[in-house]
């Protein structure tokens, strides 16, 4: 539980959020299939990306992790091997849909379980094109939900149509591709992120994209890099929507990464009207980074549908809090994948900023808010997801009273020092 008051004196100063929580995951996964020693720096220590660590430490990986810096032993993909244990996903959907393609191909039997809330997430999005391409997976409700059992082996490559854009799904049949006979193709409704290409390619490996198309060619190995991870625009989301609603501030967001298939919550904020800007924008392993400045700002409702919606799939929860403070209507469509997240993020978003006097409505496929208006203090519960706890503290910013958010342990899954962040920026 964690008790956060009005912020009166203004939001100021200079903080780094930590590491890109997919970005951390591909590491820790490519180097652990790849030949050689990788290194990652500015790897996010967060409870999802030591769940993936976990897990292919009991495939056979010797992972050396210390705080940020972490060091993957990779012997390449013959060097996983059976594990005597249950593979543990904690909360992370990334870890169980990436490393299942990962396994699909093994020759091995595995056994992938998660907490409550990923024992509600849908996985046959990915184990149906997986068992397509040959490999043995089953599981509840027909291999769609944990625990799942798989047996890998011999595949063959895909031709497959997503009717999700997922960059989950995309990885984990890439990833099989990689190992499987022929060529996989995969082809999304939308473009969804983008790391698992820059990164295979970074590994060596031969991507072929044409639009929303990716092809890769099977029997491919990677070879270990030095991966350096930039801050996630996905936390830094929190204190961009922080810094333009609560008033007297001014925040400085240092080596945030704003790869393209990524931003949609920038585009967003200048759409209504927030005063956001962009410093040293370089591009760093890969990735594009930049530093992001933020200040309080004056914001009109918008609408936010079609294809920026895979830009910004985690930020909506955060973007309702900053649509409360807007003048007008603001209209979120085409969201349906907020139902399959950690919690259904349409209820959880709608009934936790309505304790706290917020004008919204759930929709079939999003939600609408009216602002601006005045939030008051209560007591919210994160329902055990990471963003609800984080959108709702810094509703918390902005309250008249306290707002105190149940279940804030939640946090932890991808940003562990979020309020020594608040409390920074508050103490300027
Ligand atoms: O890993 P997990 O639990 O699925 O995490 C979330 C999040 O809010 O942190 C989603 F609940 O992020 C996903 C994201 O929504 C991380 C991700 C990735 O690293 O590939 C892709 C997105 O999911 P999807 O299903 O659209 O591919």
């Amino acid at each position: 539980m964690n008790k956060v008051e009005q912020v009166t004196g203004g939001l100021n100063g200079t903080i780094k959020v930590p590491g890109d929580k997919s970005i951390s995951h591909r590491a820790v996964m490519f180097g652990a299939i790849a030949e050689g020693t990788t290194t990652i720096e500015g790897f996010l220590p967060g409870e999802d990306c030591l769940s993936t660590i976990d897990c292919f430490r009991k495939l056979g990986i010797q992972i050396d992790a210390q705080g940020d810096k972490v060091k993957v032993e990779g012997k390449g993909w013959q060097g996983l091997t059976e594990p005597i244990d249950i593979l543990d996903v904690g909360n992370s959907g990334t870890t169980t849909r990436l490393m299942l393609g990962i396994l699909a191909t093994r020759p091995f039997h595995s056994v992938v379980i998660g907490d409550a809330s990923i024992a509600k997430r849908p996985m046959s999005r990915v184990t149906d094109p997986l068992r397509q391409m040959g490999a043995e997976i089953d599981g509840r409700d027909n291999g769609n939900l944990t625990p799942l059992s798989v047996r890998g082996g011999q595949t063959k490559g895909i031709d497959y149509t997503s009717k999700v854009a997922s960059a989950q799904v995309k990885s984990s049949i890439l990833l099989a591709g990689l190992q499987s006979e022929g060529v996989t193709t995969v082809t999304e409704p939308h473009l969804s992120r983008d790391h698992t290409e820059r990164m295979l390619r970074a590994f060596g490996v031969d991507v072929d994209v044409n639009g929303l198309k990716v092809s890769v060619k099977g029997g491919q190995d990677l070879t270990s890099q030095h991966v350096i991870v930039p801050g996630d625009i996905s936390s830094a989301a929190f204190f961009l929507v922080a810094g333009a609603i609560v008033p007297n501030s001014r925040i400085v967001l240092e080596n945030v990464g704003v790869n393209p298939t990524r931003t949609g919550i920038i585009d967003v904020l200048q759409q209504m009207g927030a005063k956001l800007e962009l410093f040293n924008e370089r591009v760093s392993n890969g990735e594009p980074v930049a530093d992001l400045v933020i200040s309080t700002s004056d914001l009109r409702g918008t609408e936010i549908a079609g294809d920026i919606i895979p830009r910004l799939i985690d930020e909506i929860p955060v973007i309702a809090v900053l649509a409360t403070q807007a003048q007008g209507k603001t209209v979120i469509r085409d969201a349906e994948e907020l139902k399959v997240k950690e919690t259904n993020r349409i209820d959880t978003v709608v009934s936790e900023l309505k304790k706290l006097g917020a004008n919204i409505e759930a929709t079939g496929d999003g939600m609408i808010i009216e602002g601006p208006v005045q939030l008051k203090g209560n007591t919210v519960n994160s329902h055990g997801d990471h963003r609800i706890g984080m959108a709702m503290a810094i509703a918390g910013c902005i309250a008249k009273g306290s707002v105190t958010v149940e279940n804030s342990e939640a946090i932890a899954v991808s940003y562990p020092n979020f309020f020594d962040h608040i409390h920074t920026l508050s103490e300027k």
